[in-house]
């Protein structure tokens, strides 16, 4: 067999292989896309109805169009041809045709443009909402305030749940593999829901492609969009702005419920917050501050330093680092305020979470101080760092 034979069989190979693999790792994902879904997802709003309808609507009308035009052109060349003897018609500035040609197409653009621009205009349409919810992007995860309406007070992040050993083909992949969150936002069926873009460190986008809903989240920029969701399900979408290594990794899931589990979910919320609000005034021990720091460094430091604390490329080690073993000042410091593409922990996280995690940093890998930091520490901290 000859080289190019090879190649091909080569291709053929591995063409074979990658199909198979597709095949079976191909199902449809609960509130996300549906395996061969070449359609929008199926609307879960009037809006997203409406897109779908536009949507439609002009493809069917350039398709007549494309058909039409192309008809026509054809027809004439075959026709008319200059072996069969056609002779070509000479005119100029014929003012019927020319009528014609402005008219028709003028016509077609309003009639594109008219029901879309009403779209556009009721997709910008954020008065007389139920709830407002603050939605803030940061690398890599979604804050939620919820600042009016029923609910209001309730505030958490949002944080990809799928496990790193899926992502580094360690384990099978869950059926909504990089599209699960650990708090997922919940709001009721049937209500206005206005939403508050911005961002803490860089622009991120909110997409819920079943809401028909995209909105940058800009730093420094507060932008607004709103959804009312037609029927109870769990929805998913993923960050729409190129946010850096891990943009992939910080997916959006809305679970749309009845009122009652609504109102229910708000007062269990408010509790479970009310729980975890820190006294300053208490102590903890090591081992509970550690425990509590390994959770929120799993959840918010290990996508940069890692798991094991080693640090990767730009993203320095924690294990064995100058400033996790030195002084407190300096590590309260670059908390709180950040440096660089460290992000300003301290507009993110409470002063429990920083007192915890901070404790777990000196007290980990080969790091070894001993130190307990408290809640009240950061308290006196954050002062002194204003
Ligand atoms: C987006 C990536 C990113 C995340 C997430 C992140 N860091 Fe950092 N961190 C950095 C970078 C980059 C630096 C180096 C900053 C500099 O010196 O320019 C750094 C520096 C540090 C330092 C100083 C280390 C040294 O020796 O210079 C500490 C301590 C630290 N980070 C702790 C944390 C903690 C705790 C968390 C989680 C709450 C966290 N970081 C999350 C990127 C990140
Ligand atoms: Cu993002």
């Amino acid at each position: 067999m000859n080289l190019f034979g090879k190649v091909i069989r080569a291709s053929l190979y591995l063409v074979t292989a990658l199909g198979v693999a597709f095949v079976q790792a191909a199902e449809n994902m609960p509130g996300g896309p549906a395996v061969n879904q070449l359609n929008f997802p199926v609307p879960a709003t009037k809006i997203m109805q409406e897109i779908h309808w536009l949507h439609w609507m002009m493809l069917i009308i350039c398709l007549i169009i494309f058909v039409g035009v192309f008809g026509v052109m054809f027809y004439s060349i075959v026709k008319h041809r200059k072996s069969k003897g056609a002779q070509s018609a000479s005119f100029h500035e014929s003012t019927t045709v020319e009528i014609i040609w402005t008219v028709i197409p003028l016509l077609i653009v309003i009639g594109m443009a008219l029901p879309a621009t009403k779209t556009v205009v009721a997709m910008k349409d954020t008065t007389n909402a139920d709830i407002t919810i603050k939605t803030t992007g940061y690398q890599w995860k979604w804050g939620y305030d919820y600042i009016k309406g029923e609910g209001e007070g309730i505030s958490f992040l949002s944080t990809l749940s799928t496990p790193r050993d899926q992502v580094n083909n360690l384990a099978p992949k869950s059926p909504t593999y990089l599209m699960e969150v650990d708090n997922e936002m919940v709001v009721p069926v049937g209500k206005k829901i206005r939403l508050i873009t911005t961002a803490n460190d860089v622009i991120h986008s909110w997409t819920i492609p079943a809401f028909g809903v995209k909105q940058d989240a800009i730093p420094g920029f507060v932008r607004d969009t709103w959804f009312k969701a037609e029927a109870i399900g769990t929805y998913r979408g993923q960050c729409s702005e190129l946010c850096g290594a891990e943009h992939a990794f910080m997916p959006i899931v809305v679970r749309v419920v009845s009122q009652e589990d609504y109102s229910k979910w708000v007062e269990d919320k408010k509790k479970e917050l009310a729980a975890a609000a820190d006294d300053p005034t208490k102590v903890y021990s090591l081992e509970e501050q550690k425990e509590r720091g390994a959770k929120v460094y799993a959840a918010n430091c290990a996508a940069c330093h890692q798991p094991n604390g080693k640090g990767a490329g730009a993203f320095p080690p924690l294990d064995g680092s100058k400033i996790v073993q030195g002084p407190k000042d300096g590590q309260f410091t670059i908390l709180l305020n950040g440096k660089n593409a460290m992000p300003k922990w301290g507009a993110v996280l409470s002063d429990g979470d920083l007192a915890a995690v901070m404790t777990y940093t000196r007290n980990s890998w080969g790091n070894k101080t001993g130190e307990v930091i408290q809640t009240q520490d950061f308290v006196v901290a954050r002062a002194a760092n204003k």
